[in-house]
């Protein structure tokens, strides 16, 4: 197990010298975030990248996310070409020394919640997520926002881009998956790269968009449309036990077995009725999940990749990027820690 830390660049107001006196991370997970979606990063930014880390004395095994091109999604017409400059990034992070790339397969949205700040009795804040309010959103009346959308797209593009899903079925994305994995799986095994699709999340379909990396009938599917043990998985606790019918700890033992669980990303969350939730603290005790339990059976299946926090609470007055602070995450990354010592040492 390795554990790390993610870490925006250059401009994220968490800093490496910050991160290295988390005891116990021996890494970061970053990206390049100066180059548009589908194109090639350069050499030199990766290089960058590298030596920060490293004259901190952290390693930079974990790229999280290359994402990929909407038009792969789509399985647009010319989409190879966005294909192929996935694979050349692939190769260029191989050369680096990295390990494991993180990516997604979510149309248009990423991560959503209806609130980033979320006052807790404690008095700490959180991202939540009310069904109903999701529910009561079409983005393309545009007249709702959520926080943390896309601000990148324009009213006019993201009903355009909308649009083009419009007839895209879950099949569809199967489909067009299998195809984006052809390409790329092959130069993974030559670059010794393991590549981590992160799950859904929430893992369920919003604002009519399918959604297909939801749950362990997701896993079966995913591992046989390319047998290669580098087409793996990112394990995001928090994004697959929002759905409370995910039972996370016989996904770990059903499929931990098969060594393609590359990268795993704890947080807790906590059930507020139906399909809501709110964002905890890592520990056990302050949400819905048992992470002692989560962890024994990783330990017990074998697990040996990387490791982070997941999202932190905003406390002790922070201001930050939601979800991405330091203090929260930090207590996080020393729980996991100790619960990993204490289940090792048994
Ligand atoms: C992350 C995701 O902040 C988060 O919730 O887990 O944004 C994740 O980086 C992407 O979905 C992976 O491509
Ligand atoms: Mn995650």
């Amino acid at each position: 197990m390795n554990m790390t830390f993610r870490w925006y660049g250059p401009d994220d107001p968490v800093s490496l010298g910050h991160i290295r006196q988390i005891p116990g991370i021996t890494g970061i997970v970053t990206a390049v975030y100066t180059v548009p979606v589908g194109e090639v990063w350069p050499r030199e930014e990766i290089a960058s990248l590298k030596r920060r880390a490293e004259e901190k004395g952290l390693a930079f095994e974990v790229v999280e996310s290359v994402p990929v091109h909407e038009d792969i999604k789509l399985g647009a017409p010319g989409c190879e070409r966005f294909i192929e400059n996935y694979c050349e990034n692939v190769r260029r992070l191989g050369e680096a020394g990295v390990k494991c790339i993180c990516y997604n397969f979510m149309p248009v949205f990423d991560w959503t919640r209806s609130e980033l700040s979320r006052k807790l009795p404690d008095g700490s804040y959180a991202l939540a997520y009310d069904e109903e309010t999701v529910r009561a959103i079409d983005p393309v009346k545009g007249e709702l926002r959520l926080p943390g959308w896309d601000e990148s797209y324009t009213k006019e593009e993201l009903w355009a881009l909308l649009q083009r899903y419009s007839q895209v079925t879950g099949e569809d994305l199967w489909r067009n998956l299998g195809r984006f994995l052809d390409g790329v799986i092959p130069v993974c095994e030559e670059a010794g790269v393991n590549l981590a699709i992160h799950p859904d999340d929430p893992p369920w379909p919003i604002f009519g968009l399918p959604r297909i990396i939801t749950g362990a009938d997701s896993y079966e599917r995913l591992f046989a449309l390319n047998e290669s043990p580098r087409n793996g998985v990112t394990l995001c606790f928090g994004s697959l036990a929002a759905d409370p019918q995910n039972d996370l700890e016989e996904i770990i033992r059903r499929f931990g077995p098969e060594h393609r669980f590359h990268f795993v990303h704890a947080r807790n969350i906590k059930h507020t009725g139906g399909r809501s939730f709110e964002e905890a603290a890592h520990l056990s005790l302050c949400g819905s999940l048992d992470m002692a339990a989560l962890l024994t059976a990783l330990y017990e299946t074998g697990f040996d990749g990387y490791i982070r926090p997941d999202h932190g609470r905003m406390i002790w007055g922070e201001k930050g990027r939601p979800g991405y602070g330091l203090y929260d995450r930090a207590l996080g990354a020393c729980y996991l820690t100790g619960l990993w010592e204490a289940i090792s040492k048994r």
